[in-house]
């Protein structure tokens, strides 16, 4: 139910039950943290692509392997936030390749990436309403800190369609995309955050999950202490060198 591919230094994490919009059974949901945990310890992999086969990013949960004696509590327990916290937790970037539609948990899956490439086939629906459920997965988290507490608040309780040129509009993309351009740019874009400082990116999306949550205080705090660990990186010597060099960076992510 899942591809896992490594090519150069980006693992490809494809949600792979298309005939279901990549909706989530049991055996997506173990493949997915075993492919994000592989792609975690994997110390060659600098950036990780998160995509879906076929002509969905996700829709959610699959609604045929539910119903009223499903613990509701427990499903999302045990499956779903383990995924959406490791993604926060894993110190390289995580993209999101919205390739079609992203509805309920697989639009919150989409909000937990570090950056959403969008493609312009694709669409997002905060769905949970329509079946009397609230969003869950991270989103009631992550949409209002990317969109704003009222349009948050919109998107959940109207539940309407939001087409990859408005979801533009919010700030919920980091770039549509046309579908003939897709798999170049997705690719290039995944090269390029994998050519980067892959240790100082995983210190800002920590610092960032830190900001929402501390005073101004503990931030300063958490910054000097991110700093000296950025500091002390190859990486960061291989920055200042080539600066005063003046030639290109060549990161490794050490
Ligand atoms: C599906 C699904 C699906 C099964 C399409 N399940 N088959 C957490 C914890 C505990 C409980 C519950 O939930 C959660 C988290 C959640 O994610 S709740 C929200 C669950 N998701 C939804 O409510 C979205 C349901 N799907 C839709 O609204 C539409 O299918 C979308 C807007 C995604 C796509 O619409 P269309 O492009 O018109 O496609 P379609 O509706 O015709 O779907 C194609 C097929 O996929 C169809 O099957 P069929 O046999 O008729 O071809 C659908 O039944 C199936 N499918 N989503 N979530």
């Amino acid at each position: 139910t899942i591809l896992y591919e490594i090519k150069d230094s980006v693992a490809w994490i494809t949600l792979n039950r298309p005939e279901k919009l990549n909706s989530f059974n049991e055996a997506m949901h173990t493949e997915l943290q075993e492919a994000l945990q592989s792609a975690e310890n994997d110390k060659n992999i600098r950036a990780i692509v998160l995509t879906g086969a076929g002509r969905a990013f996700s829709a959610g949960q699959d609604l045929s392997e539910v119903d009223n004696s499903t613990d509701y509590g427990g499903l999302l327990r045990s499956r779903y936030n383990p995924i959406i916290q490791k993604m926060s937790e894993i110190g390289k970037p995580i993209i999101a390749a919205v390739n079609g539609t992203a509805a309920g948990a697989g639009f919150s899956l989409a909000l937990a990436a570090d950056f959403r490439l969008v493609s312009e086939k694709a669409s997002f629906l905060n769905a949970f309403v329509h079946i009397g459920l609230v969003p869950d997965s991270g989103n009631t988290y992550y949409l209002p800190r990317i969109v704003g507490h009222a349009k948050a608040l919109e998107l959940m309780v109207l539940g309407e369609k939001v087409s990859a040129t408005e979801a533009e509009r919010l700030g919920l993309v980091t770039k549509v995309i046309t579908a003939e351009d897709w798999e170049r740019e997705v690719s290039a874009f995944a090269g390029r955050l994998a050519s980067m400082p892959t240790k100082a990116i995983g210190l800002m999306k920590e610092g960032l999950i830190r900001s929402w949550n501390s005073s101004l205080e503990n931030v300063l705090e958490g910054e000097a202490n991110a700093q000296s660990l950025a500091g002390l990186s190859g990486d960061h010597l291989e920055g200042v060198q080539s600066f005063l060099e003046k030639r290109k960076p060549l990161f490794t992510g050490d």
